[in-house]
């Protein structure tokens, strides 16, 4: 029998839907506050998502234009000055409730949190962000329910690269058979198992074409009593929904 001692979530695509109207649209207006005639669509966005972190896809997108910013001396100094505009935009979109945590997060982290399960958060996004978004959403006190909140560069390489998930796991002690990582992304998820953990994704409007052969679960959302959620690849939940009955039994199939 395994025991699930943790619960490892991703933010953005996981805990709520941020990119399309949270990320994008503050991009946006960091740019015409500079000036820049930049304007990230709806479409474009989701190549621009292959990568992570908002300073780095800055980074490619000039590169991708060909933008004569790139030669620039005060280029890194640019795209630190874009990247704190946008996650304050992004931090005031979060503060008129205009995203919600996707189905089933709050339930399961107040199940998890009531089951004294630990609970990590393993994130490319910037901490002040995680604090926005949890802060405006959750209905407990983030604070006291998370063990350790893992964000942006606290880590050299940032997803793909399994090195926030490898930061929780030795800073929290924990045995990776013993977690299960949430993940929305073929990038999460490709960090998550280079670190050997059990994943279960929550497809969203951006990933349900990426490829997650490598996960042990497959859902549309993690649904709710109401709203059963539906099951791509995986176990079926008993009720319909996920929750820690349904993590245990996954990780329990995983480590057989
Ligand atoms: C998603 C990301 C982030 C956000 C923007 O992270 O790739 O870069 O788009 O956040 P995850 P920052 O799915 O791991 O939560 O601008 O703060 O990087
Ligand atoms: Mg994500």
């Amino acid at each position: 029998m395994s025991t699930l001692s943790a619960v490892i979530f991703d933010v953005d695509g996981t805990l709520a839907d941020t990119e399309r109207d949270g990320h994008r649209v503050a991009f946006n207006m960091a740019f015409k506050k500079a000036g820049l005639d930049w304007d990230w669509s709806v479409e474009q966005y989701q190549d621009l998502l292959s990568v992570t972190g908002g300073k780095e896809r800055m980074q490619e997108y000039m590169q991708q234009i060909h933008s004569p910013l790139l030669q620039s001396d005060q280029r890194v100094q640019m795209i630190q000055q874009l990247h704190a505009d946008k996650n304050q935009y992004y931090a005031d979109i979060l503060a008129q409730s205009r995203i919600s945590l996707r189905p089933g997060i709050n339930r399961l982290i107040n199940e998890c949190h009531n089951k004294g399960i630990t609970m990590a958060i393993a994130t490319t996004t910037t901490m002040s962000n995680v604090d926005a978004l949890l802060n405006n959403t959750l209905d407990l006190d983030y604070k006291e329910c998370f063990d350790l909140i893992a964000a942006g560069d606290i880590v050299a390489a940032k997803k793909p690269a399994g090195d926030i998930y490898q930061y929780v796991i030795d800073h929290l002690n924990l045995n990776v058979d013993e977690c299960v990582a949430l993940e929305d992304s073929a990038n999460g998820l490709m960090a998550s198992k280079s670190v050997g953990l059990c994943t279960l994704i929550t497809l969203n409007g951006y990933t349900r074409d990426h490829d997650f052969s490598a996960a042990d679960m497959v859902v549309d959302q993690l649904g709710e009593p109401n709203m059963p959620c539906k099951v791509l690849h995986g176990i079926k939940p008993v009720q319909d929904y996920v929750d820690v009955s349904c993590l245990e039994s996954l990780l329990e199939q995983a480590n057989r």
